[in-house]
């Protein structure tokens, strides 16, 4: 087991948030405070180091005007629903609901007919997208939704991407979403609410919410590990 603390933004051992928001949940009103810290027991499987545990940093975000950061009222015995939250509060976004954790998740969800696409950019500049579903260092994207706006699918409103590896490459991941506007089957929903959740080594790092807009494209959030 190791304990690593660390203080600047690339150093080994950290996951920093620049993530864009305010606060909210159940919704605050305030930013995030800078600085927090929490700790994270990550679940990889042994050898080597199993349990090795790491401090995680998370600095000031860098905020945009409409985004707020979402805070669940966490309850160990809530019932965990497929809406892109972490309702139970176990460091798994929607388990049991056909897509996958690791030590690394993400989960956008949105609440209207609109085709959403959720992007993330791993450290060695590989982009997960319903567009390249796997890559290099084990990122993979299990759940496409409303592609073309179908809706013969579960869970049509949600997009899930996770690392099978349990020692995900260090660096930064850069999480995007876009509104794709190729037909009105979609943009007819207009500007759509999206929630957007990270998870890594199995904490919640965060929740965020955003109104998009047909055929936007925005930069949610990076974190470093
Ligand atoms: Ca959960
Ligand atoms: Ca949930
Ligand atoms: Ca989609």
């Amino acid at each position: 087991m190791s304990l690593i603390r660390t203080s600047g933004f690339m150093a080994a051992g950290m996951i920093s948030i620049l993530a864009i928001a305010s606060s909210g949940c159940i919704i605050r009103t305030t930013a995030r405070p800078a600085h927090a810290t929490v700790r994270v027991r990550t679940n990889a499987p042994p050898p080597p180091q199993a349990h090795a545990t790491v401090t995680v940093q998370a600095q000031q975000p860098q905020l945009a005007s409409g985004v707020t950061v979402i805070e669940t009222s966490c309850d160990p015995n809530a019932p965990e629903i497929c809406n892109g939250l972490d309702d139970n509060c176990n460091g798994l976004i929607d388990e049991g609901c056909g897509y996958s954790s690791g030590n690394i998740q993400i989960t956008l969800a949105w609440n209207s007919g609109a085709d959403l696409d959720l992007y993330v950019t791993d450290p060695n500049g590989q982009t997960l997208s319903y567009q390249n579903t796997r890559v290099g260092s084990g990122g993979h994207l299990d759940q496409d939704a409303r592609g073309a706006c179908n809706p013969n699918q579960p869970n049509n409103t949600i997009e899930n991407v996770y690392w099978e590896q349990p020692n995900p490459p260090n660096g930064v991941y850069a999480v995007e979403v876009h509104y794709w506007a190729g037909a009105s089957c979609s943009t007819r929903s207009g500007v759509t609410n999206m929630t957007l959740s990270i998870a890594v080594g199995g904490q919640l790092l965060g929740s965020y919410s955003y109104a998009i807009s047909p055929d936007q494209r925005i930069s949610i959030a990076q974190f470093q590990i």
